[in-house]
């Protein structure tokens, strides 16, 4: 059985660029509950943490200075199968690529600023939820 809880950022390109309303508009209006929410900025060092799966690719640094390089807004959101349901609206990881009426479609400027994150498994959630809050702040 799929879990209820995902865990989300909206990117620095979209804090930037003032999408951030309009981003969480759209994620409350389809139906995920916000349990948990910060407004915060990535160090480096966080950063690099929080992709270290991602520390052997060709964009890894890149990442690392986009994801540490201005406000963010981190978030555990609640709905049934929340995991695959947060992809499908957040999109495909390339704009390009994603379906229309998707907040990766709608808002992100490419493949590396894509206006949000979201986790791929029910497991990562929970890591990256504990990595963002603790349990008094998610309950
Ligand atoms: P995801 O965010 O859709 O899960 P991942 O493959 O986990 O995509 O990659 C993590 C993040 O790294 C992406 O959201 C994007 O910001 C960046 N990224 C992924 N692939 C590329 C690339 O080919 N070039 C530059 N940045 C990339
Ligand atoms: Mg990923």
């Amino acid at each position: 059985m799929n879990g209820n809880l995902t865990f989300t950022m909206i990117k620095p390109d979209a804090m930037q660029r003032g999408f951030m309303s309009k981003i969480l508009d759209k994620i409350t209006d389809t139906g995920f509950k916000v349990k948990a929410m910060k407004l915060t900025k990535l160090s480096k060092e966080q950063a690099q943490q929080f992709y270290g799966v991602h520390k052997e690719r060709p964009f890894f640094n890149d990442l690392v200075e986009y994801m540490s390089s201005g406000p963010i807004v981190a978030a555990v959101l609640e709905k049934n199968n929340a995991v695959e349901d947060f992809r499908k609206l957040i999109g495909a990881t390339d704009p390009t690529k994603a379906d229309e009426g998707t907040i990766r479609k709608m808002y992100a400027e490419s493949i590396q600023y894509n206006a949000v994150h979201g986790s791929d498994s029910d497991e990562n959630a929970m890591i990256e939820g504990n990595f963002f809050f603790s349990a008094r702040e998610r309950f």
